[in-house]
């Protein structure tokens, strides 16, 4: 039967640094902002911290050698920052380049393509002491730590990406503090909301000045707003301002220079007075691809618990706000996370998006995938029918955006192995590999032979 995915369709799986690496303190790798925030007494369930994760410092010849049996074509994982630079500053750590050399090396020999992230949030936490993504100056660290990047590895890396989820580094790293540095400051978090855009730009500027030729892009976490009411005037207000913060932020930055026009007038002087004359040509910049993490839909509701304006707080999405929770209205299940399965809006979002800026040639979904508790009875095979289910529902999605004329060129599963899952620490399994955290055995759960399968088939089997 023939499918819609190209033969060239990357099928790949993702990771990042702090949350399989461990080896924190092997090979003078320096602090990051996670070493001292899972420390922190109270920030990460169970106290868990990354020193260990899934050691794949040490062990990722086996990991590798997973992946290869799997048929993984292609494999997205980011470099730890503090392991090439401890300070954050021009000082290097040759082990670092080493270990990646080494990786990138192993992938090619193994027929997976590497695809690198530079920041996948483990900011050295010598920059934090200074400001962090607060400070300016932070930007000509990243662009500095990205040429470094490209001139190393940029012989064998075609695919970078400069940041994953800046949303996530601007709003959870620094207005809720659900992540590090732990944070709670509106202003910050729209200071680093703008640093963030301004760092993919000079991180982009890097890179192509060492490589002109590899394939630079970002990646955002972006969801569909379900409204409750969809007529509601206030509702769509406040959907349309989530949406400018979540979705339209950083794209509009690198493909205008310009952020939306409702979300500038909601933070009033407060983003005023950081965007410096000559901004705007420096946000701009032309990227390749757009990188799309996705998980799950996000429901607007009517405001039910306070009577107070919606955004009186500042403008924070998601769950924080009793009113915007699941609705009782929704019937279907949700993952171990407490989220609700939504796969018609990935392909829906893939749809949006290439609708609403076309200029972007084209899109990846660098994550997606599912928690759920996968419980290890014997050395047998860990029946994960939930995640197949998941992942099969999301793949028919992409495939309907492909099928309307969508360029996807790539799914990458989140993730290869199970891992420390940042403020949850390692009690969520987001793994089509089981990691048994006391001996690290490795056990494919049969997610993973049914990715091999889809894989094998280019697509799903009908
Ligand atoms: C991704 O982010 C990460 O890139 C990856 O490292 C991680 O392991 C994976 O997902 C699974 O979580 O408003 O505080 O309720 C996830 C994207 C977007 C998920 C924001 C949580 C709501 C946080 N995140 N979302 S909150």
């Amino acid at each position: 039967m023939s499918s819609t995915f190209p033969s060239d369709f990357l099928w790949g799986t993702a990771s990042s640094s702090y949350q399989i690496e461990g080896a924190f303190d092997q090979d003078g790798r320096g602090l990051s902002i996670w070493d001292t925030f899972s420390k922190t007494a109270g920030c990460v369930n169970n106290g868990d911290t990354g020193d260990v994760a899934c050691d794949h410092y040490n062990r990722f010849i086996e990991d590798i050698g997973i992946m290869q049996e799997l048929g993984i074509k292609a494999y997205r994982f980011s470099i730890s920052w503090p392991r090439l630079f401890p300070n954050g500053d021009d000082e290097r750590e040759e082990r670092g380049f080493d270990f990646y050399n080494h990786l990138i090396d192993e992938l090619i020999a193994a027929g997976i393509e590497p695809m690198v992230t530079l920041y996948h949030w483990d900011l050295p936490q010598k920059l934090e002491d200074a400001g962090g993504w607060a400070n300016r100056k932070t930007i000509d660290a990243f662009a500095h730590y990205a040429k470094a990047a490209a001139e190393a590895f940029g012989d064998r890396v075609k695919s970078w990406i400069t940041l994953n989820e800046p949303w996530c580094t601007a709003w959870l790293g620094y207005a809720n503090g659900v992540h590090a540095p732990g944070k709670k400051d509106m202003d910050l978090a729209i200071i680093a909301s703008h640093h963030t855009a301004l760092a993919h730009a000079a991180g982009l500027r890097a890179i192509k000045s060492v490589c002109p030729d590899v394939e630079v892009g970002l990646t955002v976490n972006m969801a569909n707003h379900q409204l409750e009411d969809p007529k509601n005037a206030e509702l769509i207000e406040l959907a349309q301002l989530l949406d400018s913060n979540l979705n339209r932020w950083w794209i509009d930055a690198f493909l205008t220079g310009k952020y939306p026009e409702n979300l500038l007038q909601n933070y009033g002087e407060r983003i005023a007075s950081v965007i410096l004359p000559g901004d705007e040509e420096l946000l701009k910049v032309t990227t390749d691809f757009l990188g799309i993490n996705y998980y799950r839909d996000e429901f607007v509701g009517l405001p039910k618990v306070t009577t107070k304006p919606l955004l009186e707080d500042g403008l924070f999405p998601f769950s924080h706000r009793a009113d915007m929770s699941v609705p009782s209205t929704y019937t279907g299940t949700y993952t171990s996370m407490g989220w609700p399965i939504t796969p018609e809006g990935l392909g829906k979002l893939l749809e949006r998006v290439h609708r609403d800026w076309p200029q972007i040639p084209y899109l990846m979904v660098t994550e997606n995938g599912a928690a759920f508790d996968d419980l290890k009875k014997s050395d047998e095979i860990i029946d994960d029918y939930d995640r197949i289910a998941y992942l099969t529902e999301h793949i028919a999605s992409v495939e309907r955006a492909i099928a309307a004329g969508v360029p996807v060129r790539g799914y990458f599963a989140w993730s290869i192995m199970d891992n420390f899952e940042w403020a949850e620490g390692y009690a969520k399994r987001f793994g089509l590999i089981y990691v048994d955290f006391e001996t690290q055995e490795r056990l494919p759960k049969r997610s993973a032979l049914a990715y091999k399968a889809i894989i094998e088939n280019s697509g799903l089997l009908r």
